[in-house]
């Protein structure tokens, strides 16, 4: 008898009529800018056609939903078990199981109306008893994706692998003193990289994890840290190989789970990129909940990442800054949201970058249509920091201010000094002959009030 082919056997379950609907209460979101104020299962500002400076909100905004905390989470937290059971997943690690929870997340992304998922390699695909029966399981899961992205015309923002949860990683991925170790985070990541390849990824994702430590007394940092950086060298490699044409992208994050992280924040991977001539081959995803736990603003490595030429894409979240731990919320701050969609129009668009939840429901939030709520609320909430945004870009009114603040820079000794043409006897010949300067107000307030104009007095 003529074996079924992997591709063959998931094009029909991706079409298998018994599969049960996940979420049949829910009907597709839809755009109702006057729905009234309890009804939160629609947009009021999101629009996906609607123009904004000459582009779609959808191509400005390019959400993506993952698959980690929407379709893994449980609710668990370190003092107590899961609190969220859905219809769809029996809680067990067989590939039916999978297979179950693939199709759930399809309609559910269907039903938003996103057009972008993420996933890591273990989120959609269970560790087997070896590396072949892994991948195998990776492999067969893949296949139901390609097919479901195909169905419903949803497209893959970016994969990662998951180099943490495993007790093997638990010194480190790339930065682990033990090669056989080493040796394992480089075999997920070369069949990452095919599959991500295979799925038409637009980026591939590095979070370090646990590339990090706790004490400085077992460590040789500079040899982790170079480990690092020939691992990053490595995925250069496979990915040219490969013809894989999707963005790198590192996400910095501090102090969780290892008391120092490598990844620190956004400067930080930018030195490390920098030092190690890896700048041209990554940009960064930057989540402003771990610019947060770095003791930022919200919007603060977002500004910074753009401002260097290397921001790639958001994990659009938030943390409760009275926490103080990656609580990974649902963006619902709109004047954050417009502080960060600012840089985005500015710097032209995210693309091949997006904005990706990287949020999850409380977990006292235990109802499937929380899910669809928490989506649609930060959906919501950054169209309208993009109207904001692109209402404080188009009246100029900031940017005419600022501009202003610095026009002793267009002639005389400020334009040297600008483009580098000043010595330090120019300085001094100036003050010679100028004396002191005046004091000039910064006007804090006189900015933060404009801003607010822009955020609150929306139309
Ligand atoms: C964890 C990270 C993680 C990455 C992907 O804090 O945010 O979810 O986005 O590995
Ligand atoms: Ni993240
Ligand atoms: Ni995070």
């Amino acid at each position: 008898m003529a074996a079924v082919s992997p591709a063959k056997r998931a094009r029909k379950e991706a079409n298998s009529d018994d599969m049960k609907e996940a979420f049949p209460d829910i009907s597709p979101i839809a755009y109702r800018p006057d729905a009234p104020a309890d009804e939160t299962l629609v947009f009021r500002h999101y629009n996906p056609s609607q123009q904004v400076m000459g582009r779609s909100m959808q191509e400005w905004l390019r959400f993506s939903v993952c698959y980690w905390h929407s379709f893994r989470a449980t609710g668990l937290d370190p003092f107590g078990g899961p609190t969220i059971t859905r219809s769809w997943d029996d809680g067990s690690d067989t590939l039916e199981n999978a297979k179950r929870r693939m199709h759930a997340a399809f309609e559910f992304f269907a039903k938003l109306g996103n057009k972008y998922w993420t996933f890591h390699d273990r989120d959609i695909a269970p560790e087997g008893s070896s590396w072949q029966e892994t991948n195998r399981n990776l492999d067969e899961m893949v296949e139901l994706a390609a097919q479901l992205q195909k169905q419903h015309g949803i497209k893959l923002l970016w994969a990662t692998c998951n180099l943490f949860s495993h007790p093997r990683y638990m010194n480190g991925a790339a930065s682990n003193p033990d090669a056989h170790v080493f040796a394992c985070a480089g075999a997920a990541v070369r069949k990452g990289l095919e599959v991500a390849h295979k799925l038409g990824a637009e980026n591939f994702v590095f979070w370090g994890g646990r590339e990090g430590f706790q004490t400085l007394l077992n460590t040789d940092l500079n040899k982790e840290m170079k480990h690092m950086a020939n691992f990053f060298r490595m995925v250069v490699a496979y990915k040219e190989k490969i013809g894989f044409k999707g963005q790198l992208l590192i996400e910095p994050k501090p102090k969780e789970p290892t008391r120092h992280q490598y990844d620190y924040d956004a400067m930080t991977v930018i030195a490390f990129l920098k030092t190690h001539q890896l700048d041209k081959h990554f940009k960064l995803n930057i989540e402003p909940n771990h610019t947060m736990l770095a003791g930022h603003s919200y919007e603060h490595d977002v500004v910074m990442a753009s401002a260097m030429g290397m921001l790639g894409s958001i994990d659009a979240n938030t943390g409760s800054p009275d926490l103080g731990w990656d609580t990974d919320q649902f963006p619902m701050d709109v004047k954050a949201a417009t502080m960060v969609m600012k840089t985005v129009i500015e710097q032209g668009g995210l693309q091949p970058g997006g904005l990706n939840f990287d949020a999850k429901v409380r977990r006292e939030s235990t109802d499937p249509r929380d899910l669809f709520i928490g989506h649609v609320g930060a959906m919501d909430t950054m169209a309208r920091g993009l109207k904001a945004a692109a209402r404080l870009i188009q009246e100029g009114t900031l940017a005419r201010a600022v501009q202003q603040r610095y026009s002793s820079y267009k002639s005389g000794l400020g334009h040297k000094i600008s483009n580098g043409t000043a010595t330090l006897e120019d300085c001094e010949a100036y003050v010679l002959k100028h004396g002191n300067p005046s004091v000039t107000s910064g006007q804090q307030e006189h900015y933060e009030t404009i801003f607010n104009h822009y955020v609150h007095d929306l139309k």
